[in-house]
């Protein structure tokens, strides 16, 4: 049988490839590439500024696009007990294993005390599902694609695929993008008022009283971004009821928390209120600009659940998700914060410096302002001082964005937005000069 079989094998021709004779099939063809088709995508709203800045050979060029901090002399800055944490790091010559797919334990735990408070009730019961993420973006995608999987319906309805989630508008140019990658619907809620060039809070509460009810809702829990527009304390508290009443369910992206006042702390109150008022809430936490980590992509998702058990639930989840997308997480920039807040010496001058990256945005807005003023700018510039964190909502229009890269190199985003980080002592006054021009 099998000889059988052998023999009808062997008296088929021979195929081509084996053959001696050329052939015209196998001519040397062109090769065509299978991604041939794949179209030109654009540059991103907000990383493809700096594209376009660095291209630029003027020496005279600002970039007031990505939300990135600057020192006084316009290069990046890296906090002196990060330096020193990576030094003692260097020298312990520690393994470079794999983490958990959760990442490190000791980093969530310091990053989630960061957020909820060094004493609140339900870290210490357990009802914290939490885990290490690629920084702010990695922690609310993460969100995203567990919303998108678990989020219930109300009241045992018929579950939505692809539940809603309803943005500031306008919000951080990425987070569109995210939720609609992760599966959700993106909608959008009032936020801001460009005739006022603050807070729309009247039909930023209607929006979210119309919202259908039990919809995520996405809120910067300080600095908003683009706006540098936060609601006050009674406004939150205002928000809080609204969310609670419509069984909304709250996402807090906190990727600035310090920025807003220089404390940590105070930055928190969003958050903690939230808490308090017995919100289940979702949080994703950057630490790119308030340990200066940008690179080393340093975040934690955290879902605050009503038992340890259901954290156990959706901490197994989270894993889930992760494994198969980037397996976990990295190691070394974690090692960092773990090194700064394991010591209250470095943990002192931390806190002590990221005050000081707030307050030298602070002085940048109060010196814009003021050379604007000199200039003798017939615009109403108060809202650079009213708004906060790292951005300045400029109401400079599109046209106006354009003006001032290809006459004065200074880069923005489209939407008029300034990073305040990019600005210093030495660059306000060309700024202030090119804005004006370009306002007149
Ligand atoms: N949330 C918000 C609101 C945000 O502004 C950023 C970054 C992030 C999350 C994520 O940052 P990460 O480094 O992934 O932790 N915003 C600045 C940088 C960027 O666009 O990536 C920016 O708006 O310029």
């Amino acid at each position: 049988m099998f000889r059988q079989t052998l023999f009808r094998h062997l008296s088929r021709p021979l195929p081509r490839l084996l053959s001696t004779q050329p052939s015209a099939a196998f001519a040397p063809a062109a090769p065509t590439s299978r991604f041939a088709g794949v179209p030109q995508g654009p540059e991103d709203a907000i990383l493809g500024v700096t594209v376009a800045f660095n291209a630029d050979p003027n020496p005279n060029k600002i970039n007031l696009g990505v939300g990135a901090y600057r020192d006084d002399v316009g290069l990046p800055f890296v906090l002196s007990p990060v330096r020193e944490a990576e030094r003692r790091i260097v020298h312990a010559q520690h393994h470079m294993e794999y983490l958990p797919v959760a990442g490190s334990r000791t980093f969530v735990d310091k990053a989630i005390r960061l957020a909820y408070g060094e004493h609140n009730h339900h870290v210490k019961t357990g009802q914290v599902a939490s885990m290490q993420t690629l920084s702010g973006t990695g922690a609310c995608r993460m969100a995203g694609v567990l919303i998108q999987r678990f989020l219930p319906a109300l009241d045992d309805g018929p579950r939505d695929e692809s539940p809603l989630v309803l943005l500031p508008n306008p919000s951080w140019a990425n987070h569109a993008a995210i939720f609609r990658d992760s599966g959700c619907t993106v909608g959008q809620y009032k936020y801001y008022d460009p005739a006022t060039k603050s807070l729309d809070f009247e039909g930023c509460v209607s929006s979210l009283e119309d919202a259908p009810d039990g919809s995520v809702v996405l809120l910067h829990a300080c600095a908003h971004n683009p706006t540098g527009v936060d609601p006050t304390p009674e406004q939150w508290a205002k928000l809080s009821a609204v969310l609670k009443e419509k069984r909304h369910q709250p996402f807090f992206d906190m990727a600035y928390q310090g920025f807003t006042s220089g404390d940590m702390e105070v930055d928190a109150a969003s958050v903690r209120r939230f808490v308090d008022d017995g919100h289940r809430i979702v949080l994703a936490q950057s630490f790119s600009k308030n340990f200066g980590l940008y690179g080393q992509r340093v975040g934690c998702l955290s879902v605050l659940t009503d038992s340890q058990e259901e954290a156990l639930a959706v901490d197994s989840q989270l894993k889930i998700i992760a494994r198969p997308m980037y397996s976990n997480p990295p190691i070394a920039g974690v090692r960092i914060v773990e090194e700064v807040l394991s010591d209250p010496e470095l943990e002192r001058q931390w806190r002590m410096e990221m005050k000081g990256m707030a307050e030298r945005i602070i002085s940048m807005r109060t010196m814009l302002k003021g050379y604007l003023e000199e200039l003798g700018s017939v615009q109403n510039w108060d809202h650079i001082t009213n708004q906060n964190g790292m951005f300045c909502f400029s109401g400079i229009s599109k046209e106006q964005v354009a003006k001032l890269r290809d006459e004065h190199s200074v880069y923005l985003t489209e939407n008029g937005r300034i990073s305040m980080a990019g600005v210093t002592s030495q660059n306000v006054g060309y700024l202030a000069n090119a804005v004006h021009k370009v306002t007149m």
